[in-house]
This record gives structure tokens, sequence and C-alpha cells, in this order.
């Protein structure tokens, strides 16, 4: 007798990234829909036309080892991470069950090593710290570090000679850390085109 066996379905990659923005990109609509209803406490920063960016780089980190660290516009990292979605809209409805007590909002977030803060380049010097930090307990885990192309010459990413992003970049071309630096390039902002940003080169 013949047994016929189901060969086991193969999960096209391009495929659940793609999923996963779209889930990402309807989490995020909803919360403007919630947020022109006036049902989300603060303000919220959506990250719509960044969600691939997301949905491809976190297959490939290992949640609770590896680190992120995400802008203002971080719930779609937080989301592919494999964070709540609950978690994350009681956060920002400021409900029982919030991922950071309430407190965090839509720019201030923490999941296991997940880190999102809204100040420009911010993350950079702390991503650099927390790399090392890692490093020194014999960790082998990589931390990414993520800005926007409007953050080049703000903040931390000032062109100053010595500054702390210049020492933290030292410190990862060094290659004293492991590291990931990532320029999420829109070119759709109303204030800070990125024909207008300072151009910024590293040499690794
Ligand atoms: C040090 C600092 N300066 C100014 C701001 C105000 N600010 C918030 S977002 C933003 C533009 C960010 O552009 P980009 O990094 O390209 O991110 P995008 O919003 O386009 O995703 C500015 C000027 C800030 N948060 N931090």
């Amino acid at each position: 007798m013949d047994v016929l066996v189901a060969a086991p379905a193969r999960r096209s990659p391009v495929r659940s990234v793609v999923e996963s923005a779209l889930r990402i990109r309807a989490f995020e609509r909803a919360l403007l829909d919630l947020f022109k209803g006036g049902h989300l406490s603060g303000t919220v920063h959506t990250c719509i036309g960044q969600e691939l960016c997301a949905a491809a780089l976190h297959p490939h980190l290992r949640p609770g080892v590896d680190a992120f660290f995400a802008t203002h516009r971080g719930h779609g990292h937080y989301l592919a991470y494999g964070g709540s979605d609950d978690a994350l809209l009681s956060e920002l409805m400021g409900r029982e069950g919030a991922l950071c007590l309430g407190r965090g909002g839509t720019q201030n977030l923490r999941y296991r090593r997940f880190f999102s803060a809204g100040i420009q380049g911010g993350s950079t010097p702390v991503a650099t710290g927390y790399a090392w930090a890692l490093k020194r307990r014999g960790e082998r885990a990589v931390v990414v570090a993520q800005i926007g192309d409007g953050t080049m010459g703000e903040g931390t990413h000032k062109r100053r000679r010595r500054s702390i992003v210049t020492q933290a970049l030292g410190i990862w071309r060094a290659g004293s850390v492991g590291r990931l630096m990532r320029v999420c390039s829109g070119d759709t902002s109303i204030c800070h085109p990125t024909a207008v940003c300072p151009s910024f080169e590293v040499a690794w």
C-alpha cells in the first residue's frame, strides 16, 4: 500500500516578513484611529512606512539575548522583537496591564532587552555602553541601535570632535563590542528631508 506523506509546508521567509510588516501597519493604523477618537493618553508616534525595517531585522535577533535600541518610532520594532500588542495598547490607553505601568507612553518602552527613547541620537552611547557591559559579562550578544536619517547632526550625533558619539563609534569601530548601527532613511520628513541632513560616514 502506498502511503502518502504530506511534505511539511515550507514557510517562505519573505511571506513572514510581509505578514509581520502588515501586522505592524494594522496596529499603527488602529492607534491613529484611537488617537483621533481621544482614547489615547498623551501623544502617539507611529512607524507607518518603516514597518519592513523592523519586520526584516528581528527574525535575525534572539529576543532576551540580543538587544535593540529604538527611536521615538519604536512600536514596530517592539512588536517584531516579540512584544505583546495588548501590553503596548494598555500602555498607550492608560489601562491595567500596561507594558511600563503607563509611564513610558509611545516613546519610552522597555521589554526584555528592547528599549526605545525619544531623544534623537541618545541611544547610540547607551547602546555602546550596554554592549560593552554584556561583553564584560561574557555574553555573546548583538546590540543594535537605530537612528533616523534626520538625526544626523542632532543630539549626540552633532559633528563635534570628541563628542560622546564619536567616542561611542570609536569603541564600536575598534571592535571592542558586538555592534550594528542602522540608519533608517525615509526621506519623507517635512522638517528634516535627507538632502539637508549632515552627511555621515563611518569607516568601520
Ligand atoms: C536631541 C533632540 N532634538 C530634537 C528633537 C525633536 N524631534 C523629534 S523627532 C525629530 C525628527 C526625527 O527625524 P528622524 O530621525 O529622521 O526620524 P523620523 O521621525 O523621520 O522617523 C525631531 C527634530 C528630539 N527628540 N531630540
